[in-house]
């Protein structure tokens, strides 16, 4: 392993606030005009594979809590197999996901939702001149964010930054548009703390498995916390409802277990509740919550307070540096190099 092992994506992932600020400032100057002004109708079909796919579930839970309307996050190769299905009925609008635009079942899948509706088909990309964007009657994209890294981190976050703007925007959310203008300061006060909980959870934990916790938005990102382990140190991780860990899952909660649990605001008691029963059994845990109060060491060996003081669904970008930084150290310490992490290409075309 080289002496710059994981240099390319550390930097990607220090670079998060700046290149928020930076996407957001230009969207705002003068990314929207190619960009529907109204709420497309019917039923979204968001698609992305991988980390692309729980984006998209982030971002289908938050446009549901907005808009009230139906959207599904569904992986690519679901409109390959069993495409009539999820366009039974009302005709959906659909959004293709994908960092480099050039995933191939990505682009297949929305190539046939255009073919078969023939219009409201949009991208979501960080490569804008790709081939997914040709499918797409508008494209969203944040070229700022593209990656030399195989592992996505920046990507994700701020292609969540930008559709979740858009949603907020189609619904003159002011409080969270506000919001937003703020994660490239707050992240940017925040990042050397959150990097030295990274490196204390890699110093205080030596975990067989991890399991990472989370509900509503917070179920999406949890899923992308257990790939981005698994990607960048190799380990086997399973992301679950926070809830959801007691019905038979918690079989194998014991020592060699880390949870990292992403704690929402509205869920905190029950999720605690979680907590302290697993805690109980043996199970170690990192707990990441906006406010650390009420939290003890009957719930968690490790608190990381975030204290943005923005609501939950604009500051949703800012949970996840620490543990990109988590997994890139935890790598490192497992003698990987995530920059080259092992199985895997940028881009799985076929
Ligand atoms: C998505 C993706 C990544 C994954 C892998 C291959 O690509 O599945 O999530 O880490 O290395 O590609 P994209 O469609 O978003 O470009």
């Amino acid at each position: 392993m080289s002496n710059h092992a994981g240099s390319l994506t550390r930097n990607e992932i220090l670079s998060q606030p700046e290149v928020w600020g930076r996407a957001l400032r230009r969207l705002d100057e003068s990314g929207w005009a190619q960009f529907p002004d109204t709420c497309p109708r019917g039923p979204g079909l968001l698609i992305g594979a991988g980390t692309s796919l729980y984006l998209a579930r982030i971002l289908a839970h938050v446009g549901r809590a907005v808009s009230g309307e139906a959207l599904f996050a569904v992986p690519p190769s679901d409109i390959l197999v069993a495409g009539e299905d999820y366009t039974a009925g009302k005709k959906p609008w659909s959004m293709g996901i994908s960092r480099s635009g050039t995933t191939t079942e990505t682009v297949r899948a929305l190539g046939l939702l255009r073919d078969w509706f023939s219009e409201d088909t949009y991208a979501l990309t960080c490569h804008s001149e790709a081939e997914m964007a040709k499918h797409a009657t508008a494209t969203l994209a944040v070229d700022e964010a593209a990656e030399a890294s195989v592992v996505m981190t920046r990507s994700f976050t701020t292609m969540l930054l930008a559709m979740s703007r858009w949603i907020f925007r189609l619904h003159s959310k002011k409080e969270l548009l506000a919001a937003q203008e703020k994660l490239e300061e707050v992240g940017g006060g925040l990042m050397d703390r959150l990097a030295a909980d990274a490196a204390e959870a890699v110093k205080r934990f030596t975990p067989g498995h991890i399991v990472t916790f989370g509900q509503g938005a917070y179920y999406g990102l949890a899923c992308e916390v257990a790939l981005k382990v698994k990607e960048m140190a190799i380990l086997p991780s399973e992301p679950f409802h926070t809830l959801e860990y007691r019905h038979g899952p918690k079989s194998i909660a014991g020592e060699e277990t880390l949870i990292i649990a992403l704690m929402s605001d509205r869920g905190r008691e029950l999720e605690a509740a979680v907590l302290k029963e697993m805690r109980a059994l043996g199970a170690r845990v990192w707990a990441i919550a906006e406010s650390a109060q009420g939290l003890t060491e009957d719930h968690a060996d490790l608190v990381t307070e975030l204290g943005t003081g923005l609501p939950e669904f604009a500051r949703l970008p800012l949970v996840l540096p620490a543990l990109h930084l988590y997994g890139l150290e935890l790598a490192l310490s497992r003698g990987q190099d995530p920059d080259n992490p092992k199985n895997l290409t940028q881009v799985v075309t076929l």
